[in-house]
């Protein structure tokens, strides 16, 4: 039987196991990127296992989160960042230099590689054909360190694309409406894999666009073939020489298959607060808008910036809308400005930023209290925007800029024909700031320098031989990490400081978490968190995993795990336990007190259910880890296995 493209580059990448569905697999990682709200971390760790330099073909760290510079603390982290990267040989990109995805896929992505990111949108260099994944960071570290990438062999979801886009329907739509399908939790397990002849009708930024937002399913990765849009966008960026073809066998088979029509597709929308809560723009437009935001790594290539500076020549911006522009990279906009397409912007009065995630993750552009927010960003989970409360709705480009002149929800079909624009059939490439690595010698000798910020890493104990605990916190479905661990200003500077952050853990949800659990801990006791499905979607922060163990949590019981965060959780020995009946779930509450007797026993021995008590009742868990998992939960994470 025929393989299709993530197969292909599975097997050419495999180290250990072998490739059958829902088996442990290890895999060659070509390349990394970090971004620096989870790499100093990274790179801490990274430290830590001990090797002087990457091990990986190319490794490349970028600053782009955490941008505002309201004290030393995240200026720090950039100078050690700099720092780490010319000590381990990486390549580094400056803060300015534009977001990690956008960045990567212009002037490194290459087709048929395997790129392993610390960020959940990493398969953005899935639209080039690449095998690209989000892991936590000390995955990422293990990476760099020429150590495989360990995950489930995911199953292979075919989206089956026809039909062409119609006038003012963008590559988003296609995405919101898989989402609207298939829910926050249809991907988990899959790899998304389009194929079908609507493929050859999106660019190679619209592909990036629906491998990135893929995320939000929550699917391993999502992958398009590499043809000939992937050579038009490589010979673009002065890299033809890097393309190869590649194409499912035409007698390739998939797991489960969604055809979408795009031709049949309209302007969607995702409404508040979740991104698989999508409608018809028609259907909520006339909503007014107080900002409407254009950027992250989902719509801010030249394509998307082109598009709204042709739509915005000789229109204005709403007088009652702050209307936002973050580029993805200095590519972008030096681009942008070549073509005459910055001032047709400026004129129209949109704000232009500095590219870099700023507001996506609440890095400053809050919306006003109780107004809608439009974004063209990835992510509307509450209080993500840095105010509580927020309205965020998700769309296109297209559907931004109608809404941003007209002050209300538009479709933009409303506006007329759509314009014309053609992008350049070469990119100036933007990269003068982007170093270079240094030769080993030259690393050998730099000292990295590290600000006060940056605290060393916690110790963690080994499980014990009995679990005594009590739940600090009963919660529902499709928890976030942004619930977890907040980021925004406030809390995204404190991520190189583990004591510091963790106070943080779960302020959205409750105000007394830290205290609770501090409770817990000084009796003698663990803590544990029970949750609902689809339990920790969204980012890929370690820290979401991290800062609460450092609090004292062992074990979290919930219905279903998101992937990256059940990783997170194995690496950094919180124990992760699933139902075996969900109506379980009913029996525990806050404070609940739960006695796992012989879990240690239990884990090594490759139980796959464990016995538990609850409040003196018997409940059985599932325990779903391979047995390289349980010798590292036995440990107490990763970094104590590994050492
Ligand atoms: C996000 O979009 O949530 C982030 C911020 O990029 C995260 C990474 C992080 O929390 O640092 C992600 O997507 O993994
Ligand atoms: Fe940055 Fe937002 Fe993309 Fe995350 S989703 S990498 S915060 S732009």
């Amino acid at each position: 039987m025929g393989q299709t493209v993530a197969e292909k580059i599975l097997a050419a990448h495999l180290v250990e196991g072998e490739l059958k569905k829902g088996e442990e697999i290890g895999l060659r990682i070509d390349q990394t990127l970090t971004q620096d709200a989870t790499g100093t971390m990274a790179y801490l760790e990274f430290e830590a296992i001990g090797i002087p330099r990457v091990q990986t073909e190319l490794s490349v760290s970028y600053v782009d989160h955490n941008m505002l510079q309201s004290d030393f603390k995240n200026a720090d982290d950039h100078i050690f960042l700099q720092g780490a990267a010319r000590k381990f040989g990486l390549h580094f990109s400056p803060p300015g230099n534009g977001i990690c995805h956008q960045v990567h896929l212009e002037r490194f992505g290459v087709p048929g590689k395997t790129l392993l990111g610390s960020d959940s949108h990493t398969p953005t260099g899935g639209g080039m054909g690449m095998l690209a994944m989000g892991a936590g960071g000390l995955d990422v570290a293990m990476a760099m360190a020429g150590k495989p990438f360990y995950l489930i062999m995911p199953k292979i979801y075919g989206i089956k694309l026809i039909g062409k886009l119609q006038p003012w329907v963008a590559a988003r739509d296609v995405l919101l409406e898989v989402l609207r399908q298939l829910t926050v939790k249809g991907g988990v397990g899959y790899i998304m894999e389009y194929f079908g002849p609507g493929v050859a009708e999106l660019s190679l930024t619209d592909r990036a666009t629906i491998t990135n937002f893929g995320a939000e399913l929550g699917a391993t990765s999502s992958v398009f073939p590499s043809d000939e849009n992937t050579r038009k966008y490589l010979a673009a960026q002065g890299r033809e020489e890097q393309w190869q073809e590649l194409v499912a066998d035409a007698d390739a088979a998939y797991d489960e298959v969604l055809e979408i029509d795009m031709s049949t597709l309209e302007p969607m929308i995702a409404c508040p607060s979740s991104p698989d809560n999508v409608v018809k723009v028609s259907e909520v437009a006339g909503k007014p808008v107080a900002q409407v935001l254009v950027g992250s790594c989902t719509n801010s290539s030249l394509r998307d910036l082109t598009a709204v500076a042709k739509i915005m020549q000789g229109r204005e911006v709403h007088r009652d809308v702050s209307f936002e522009i973050n580029p993805g990279s200095r590519q972008v906009i030096e681009n942008l400005t070549v073509q005459g397409d910055v001032l047709p912007l400026l004129q129209s009065g949109a704000r232009i930023h500095q590219s870099g995630c700023l507001g996506c993750i609440g890095m400053g552009q809050a919306p006003p209290t109780g107004m809608n927010s439009l974004r063209t960003v990835s992510r509307n989970f509450p209080g993500r925007s840095g105010n509580k409360g927020d309205q965020v709705y998700l769309c296109s480009p297209e559907v931004a800029a109608a809404s941003a002149i007209k002050g209300v929800i538009t479709d933009p079909r409303d506006l007329g024909e759509y314009p014309r624009f053609e992008l350049p059939a070469t990119y100036l490439p933007g990269d003068e700031r982007i170093e270079t690595p240094l030769s080993a010698e030259e690393g050998s000798k730099v000292d990295i320098v590290r600000g006060p910020n940056i605290a060393p890493f916690p110790e963690f104990t080994q499980l014990p031989e009995t679990w005594k605990g009590k739940v600090v916190l009963k919660l529902e479905d499709n928890i976030t990490t942004d619930h977890i661990m907040p980021a925004g200003a406030a809390i995204l500077p404190l991520r190189s400081n583990i004591p510091a952050i963790s106070e943080y853990v779960f302020s959205q949800v409750t105000e007394n978490f830290s205290t609770d659990i501090k409770a817990i801990t000084d009796a003698g006791l663990f803590g544990a968190v029970i949750g609902g499905e689809n339990y920790g979607q969204g980012s890929s922060r370690e820290h979401a995993a991290l800062a609460p163990r450092y609090l004292g949590v062992q074990v979290k019981l919930v219905k279903s795990f998101a992937r990256i965060h059940k990783a997170n959780l194995i690496n950094f020995g919180i124990l992760p336990l699933t139902f075996v009946d969900a109506e379980d779930y009913d029996k525990v509450q806050q404070g609940s007190e739960i006695v796992i007797p012989d879990i240690r026993e239990a884990v090594s021995s490759g139980a796959e259910t464990i016995p538990m008590e609850i409040d003196g009742q018997p409940i059985q868990a599932r325990c779903e880890l391979s047995s390289r998992h349980r010798e590292i939960m036995v440990a107490g994470g990763l970094l104590n296995w590994a050492r």
